[in-house]
């Protein structure tokens, strides 16, 4: 082991660290192929953590916060070049290329792991490669799902400590049960050289994010960002699991999951798909504007649902953490994010650093006067470019979140009575509109359409397609993936699934001004959602579904002009109509694996709209 790579030496190089065959044979595997310095085999212990993040300080790759601003807690920058997720590099390798769709990018596997075997070829030589057992959701779940991530990265190792259940206690129940798992490797691709000075932040400009789906395996290779490099996240709670949901009979979806309770003491469960950047966070944690109702969190980004013994659809976050967007999270958006991180334990990465040894980010508030950039540059208020990348993140505990449900902990996860759709267009998606039944609802979700943002390098801004907000983790074909949300919908009771509404909070007035004030304010339209599964509020019935009239939203208290309400509420036939070739043509993708039931829906909104 060389002193100038982040590495820790406890326990390295024990002769039987585990009794699990599979595990060691495919750990002795990945570290001929690989040839790091040493292994390690992460316990998830306090004392690991303090190791890990000493470690990290010393080769630059983290700056330890002030533990009055912000305990036990750490600013990181990543290369400039590797700052969010990689769709252009992220491969569904399906044995065959029509099960990975017209989606997904694909390549042969046996192809794609001849070209990966020979970059992770000696890619781990100079550092420490670390073993992560880990299970997404609940350890004493029905069927725990376990995974083992073998790493490069200490980054990655502290980061993966907050976002899923890992560890000794982990590893030890794999070895009881000879538990199956999905191998999931990673390096950042940067070998070390002896004597070779190694960077804050190693990665490759050859980057490959790639799921085997039948194998349920998971290779990455060339980025340490988040969403790229964290495997039990998306690539294996969205992009694998979405498979075996399939398989199974479940959804893996990408939602977050919060407990609605009203002022009377009604509770609503609601799982919501927002496109990335697009608004999860802020609503799982919601704070209320209307006085008397609760928003308590489950979940900010994954859920797993299945259908209970008592006929209504159970969701459970397989996460343990949040993977935040910083910038705009400030007292008034998300005051709930801002006590969650402020009992520290947590990693930022991209933000500002204060000279007080706090962080910063655009939309805080409180502008310091000078700060250190993401790029570590000298930052002043009047510098051009932003302190912070659009993509920041902040990466916490769930446990610190204060208004977190009990619930979140419970294997068997709560009864969903809600899903909500939604993305961010400045036209044509009114505030809220209620799906006629599931199919309807499956018709919203396919056609779900958003404006990209940070969280993907490429352009952003631009209005795409992301059906479900899944488009980049479906793990095979997209139309396939309709197919078994229309057959949930028709092997289980109607009456007992949720009920599906789409929202748009992003909708623009003529001065590009939101027309609409969102956060907290959200929570009317929640109000409006509860009281419709109940029975109990008004719609009007429109050719895109079913919409509140003005006087069904409380808007007691709500400083929005009349007008503005109406536009945010409108549905232009006009808009709709331009909408439809679109629509067509997405759907025209999937050819005969577009289940017919959708185009029968896109008949009947044609023939609303007069089309
Ligand atoms: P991922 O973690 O990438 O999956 O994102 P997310 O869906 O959890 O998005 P998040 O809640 O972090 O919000 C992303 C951005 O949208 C932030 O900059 C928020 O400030 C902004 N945002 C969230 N909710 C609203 C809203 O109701 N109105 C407006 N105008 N902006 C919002
Ligand atoms: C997203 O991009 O949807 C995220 C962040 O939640 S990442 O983990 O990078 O995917
Ligand atoms: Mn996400």
């Amino acid at each position: 082991m060389t002193a100038d790579t982040a590495s820790i030496s406890s326990q390295d190089n024990q002769s039987a660290p585990t009794t699990h065959e599979g595990i060691l044979n495919w750990v002795n595997e990945v570290a001929e192929l690989t040839q790091p310095d040493t292994v390690h085999w992460c316990t998830g212990s306090d004392e690991e953590w303090v190791e890990l993040t000493d470690a990290l300080v010393e080769t630059g790759t983290f700056v330890r916060l002030n533990a009055e601003k912000k305990p036990n807690s750490f600013w990181a920058a990543s290369d400039p070049t590797d700052v969010a997720r990689v769709e252009d590099r992220t491969y569904i390798c399906s044995v065959d290329e029509k099960d990975s769709g017209p989606t997904n990018n694909w390549m042969d596997p046996n192809e794609m792991k001849a070209i990966m075997t020979d970059l992770y070829r000696g890619s781990m030589k100079g550092r420490t490669m670390y073993v992560i057992p880990f299970v997404m959701g609940h350890l004493e779940a029905e069927s725990p799902m376990f995974g083992v991530e073998i790493t490069d990265s200490a980054y990655v190792v502290a980061s993966m400590r907050v976002m899923a259940r890992m560890g000794t206690n982990v590893l030890r129940r794999m070895e009881e049960v000879d538990a199956k798992f999905v191998p999931a490797l990673h390096s950042v691709g940067m070998p070390l050289e002896p004597g070779q000075q190694d960077v804050a932040w190693p990665c490759n400009d050859t980057k490959y994010i790639v799921q085997f789906p039948e194998e349920r395996a998971i290779w990455s290779y060339g980025s340490g960002y988040g969403g790229n490099a964290l495997l039990g996240k998306k690539c294996y709670a969205l992009r694998i699991a979405s498979v075996m949901a399939r398989d199974e009979g479940w959804l893996a979806e990408h939602m977050l999951i919060l407990k609605l309770t009203s002022p009377e003491g009604v509770v609503k469960y609601v799982a919501a798909a927002f496109p990335s950047a697009c608004g999860k966070t802020n609503l799982a944690m919601l704070a209320p504007t209307i006085p008397g109702w609760k928003v308590e969190t489950l979940g900010d980004d994954i859920a797993w649902m299945r259908i209970g013994e008592d006929g209504r659809l159970y969701a459970v976050n397989p996460e343990f953490g949040f993977f935040g967007v910083a910038p705009g999270t400030n007292e008034k958006t998300n005051p709930n994010a801002m006590r969650t991180i402020e009992r520290g334990n947590s990693v930022f990465t991209n933000v500002a650093l204060t000279d007080d040894g706090d962080v910063w980010w655009e939309g805080m508030g409180n502008t310091p006067a000078h700060a250190t950039s993401w790029k570590g540059q000298d930052w002043t208020p009047d510098s051009e470019e932003l302190s912070s990348h659009p993509n920041s993140r902040y990466c916490t505990p769930i446990k610190q979140c204060p208004i977190l449900a009990p619930e979140y902990d419970d294997p068997n996860g709560v009864p969903i009575d809600a899903i909500l759709f939604g993305g961010r267009r400045k036209t044509t998606i009114p505030l809220v509109t209620e799906a006629r039944d599931w199919t309807h609802g499956t018709f919203m979700g396919a056609t779900l359409s958003s404006e990209t943002t940070a969280a993907a390098t490429g352009a952003v801004g631009v209005v795409r397609r992301d059906p479900m907000a899944m488009l980049p983790f479906i793990g095979y074909n997209a139309g396939d993936y309709f197919n078994h949300w229309i057959t949930v919908g028709k092997d289980n009771d109607a009456a007992k699934l949720p009920k599906i509404f789409y929202v748009n909070w992003f909708r623009r007035d003529e001065d590009g001004g939101f027309l609409w004030p969102g956060f907290g304010e959200n929570s009317r339209v929640l109000k409006w959602i509860l009281q419709r599964i109940d029975g109990q509020a008004e719609a009007t019935e429109t050719p895109i579904g079913h919409v509140p009239t003005p006087e069904a939203l409380d808007t007691d208290g709500l400083d929005m002009t009349e007008a503005d309400l109406a536009q945010a509420l409108e549905v232009d036939v006009e808009e709709w109509k331009a909408e439809i070739p679109q629509i067509t043509e997405w759907f025209e993708k999937f050819g005969d694996n577009l289940p017919a039931v959708l185009w029968t829906e896109l008949d009947g909104l044609k023939a609303r709209l007069g089309v």
